[in-house]
């Protein structure tokens, strides 16, 4: 069993539900799956897009799962939960009605045509930094950085716990 970080995020309502309940839903479903154990959710927080800033605000989480899914099987597990929340694959970085992020994988280091983990993006980005250091106070930085120094280089991204 691997104790794994799961990246949520979402700013477009979906057919019924706002970017808040998209997510909450999303727990649930995450936490359906018979291989899925003891999810964890940090809070959730608005915040300001990062990319094309043409789009409304995020609201972002990060959950943390234990499971005995590889990698590739849970990321079609998340990727089946995207596609029943309506999302479309538009532009690169833009709106979604849910996007899911496999962020870290135990120890696991991965890099193939569908997968790269730990997530690329995790130390650059305080909407999935801040809800992950809830969950993984000791989370450390590929490159030795400490975590005050990484929460200060994306201290001017919008972040607002609800
Ligand atoms: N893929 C590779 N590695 C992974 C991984 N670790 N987890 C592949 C999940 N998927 C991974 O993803 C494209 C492909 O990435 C997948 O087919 C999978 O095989 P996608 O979700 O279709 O496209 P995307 O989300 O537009 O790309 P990406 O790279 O996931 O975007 P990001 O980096 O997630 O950025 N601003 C705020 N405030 N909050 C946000 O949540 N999100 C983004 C998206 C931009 N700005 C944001 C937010
Ligand atoms: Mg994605």
């Amino acid at each position: 069993m691997e104790t794994v970080y799961i990246g949520l995020g979402s700013n477009l309502s979906g057919s019924m539900d706002d970017p808040q309940q998209q997510l909450q839903n999303a727990l649930a479903e995450i936490s359906d799956h018979p291989k899925i154990h003891q999810l964890n959710s940090s809070c959730f927080y608005r915040t300001s897009p990062v990319g094309p800033q043409n789009q409304p605000e995020f609201i972002n989480a990060v959950a943390q799962v234990k499971t005995s899914l590889t990698p590739l099987a849970l990321l079609d597990y998340l990727q089946q939960i995207e596609n029943e929340h309506g999302r479309e694959r538009k532009e690169h970085w833009g709106a979604r009605t849910l996007d899911l992020d496999i962020l870290i994988f135990g120890q696991q280091s991965i890099h193939n045509t569908r997968l790269i983990i730990p997530h690329p993006r995790i130390e650059e980005r305080a909407f999935v930094l801040v809800p992950l250091l809830e969950l993984k106070p000791n989370f450390s930085s590929a490159n030795g950085k400490s975590t005050a120094d990484l929460l200060a280089k994306c201290s001017d991204q919008g972040i607002v716990k609800l």
